[in-house]
C-alpha cells in the first residue's frame, strides 16, 4: 500500500524553483518584486518558501523552512500572461481572494508541466 492509504496527509504533487512575483493583493496592484521560490504543490496548495540558495549558512535552522505564503487553488485563475512581463515563460495565478502572482522558468518543458499540474488541480477542485 502507498505511504498515504489511509488518505490523511495531502499529497505532494510537485516542488521545484521558480521565479516570482506578486502583482496584486486582494485586486490592488502591488509594485513587482521578482526572486527564486521553492515552489511546492501540496494537495489544494501552493506553498512558497525562500530560495535556499540565498539564505546564509547561518540561516540553516529547522524553523527556516516555514513557508513565506501559501495559495489556495480552488476557485483559482490559471492564464499564460507573456504580455505582462519582458520575462518568457510567465503565467499568472489568481486566487478567489484577488491576489495574483507571476511565475517564470527559462525552462520551456518545466513551466510547461507547472501549468498543467496546477490546472489539474484547480480543474479537479472545480468538479468537487
Ligand atoms: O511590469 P514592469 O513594471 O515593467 O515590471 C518591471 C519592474 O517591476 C522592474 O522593477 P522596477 O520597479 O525597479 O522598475 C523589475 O526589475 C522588472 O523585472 C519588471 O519587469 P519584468 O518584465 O521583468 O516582469
Amino acid at each position: 500500500s502507498s505511504p498515504d492509504s489511509d488518505g490523511c496527509t495531502p499529497e505532494l504533487e510537485k516542488a521545484g524553483l521558480l521565479n516570482k512575483t506578486k502583482i496584486a493583493e486582494g485586486g490592488r496592484k502591488l509594485r513587482k518584486n521578482w526572486s527564486p521560490s521553492w515552489v511546492v504543490l501540496v494537495g489544494n496548495s501552493l506553498v512558497f518558501f525562500k530560495d535556499p540558495k540565498s539564505q546564509t549558512p547561518s540561516s540553516w535552522k529547522p524553523g527556516n523552512s516555514r513557508p513565506e505564503s501559501s495559495v489556495d487553488l480552488r476557485g483559482a485563475q490559471l492564464h499564460w500572461a507573456n504580455d505582462l512581463s519582458s520575462k518568457k515563460n510567465v503565467f499568472k495565478l489568481r486566487t478567489v481572494t484577488g491576489n495574483e502572482f507571476l511565475l517564470q522558468s527559462e525552462t520551456d518543458s518545466l513551466i510547461k508541466e507547472w501549468y498543467s499540474t496546477i490546472q489539474n488541480v484547480i480543474d479537479r477542485l472545480d468538479r468537487e
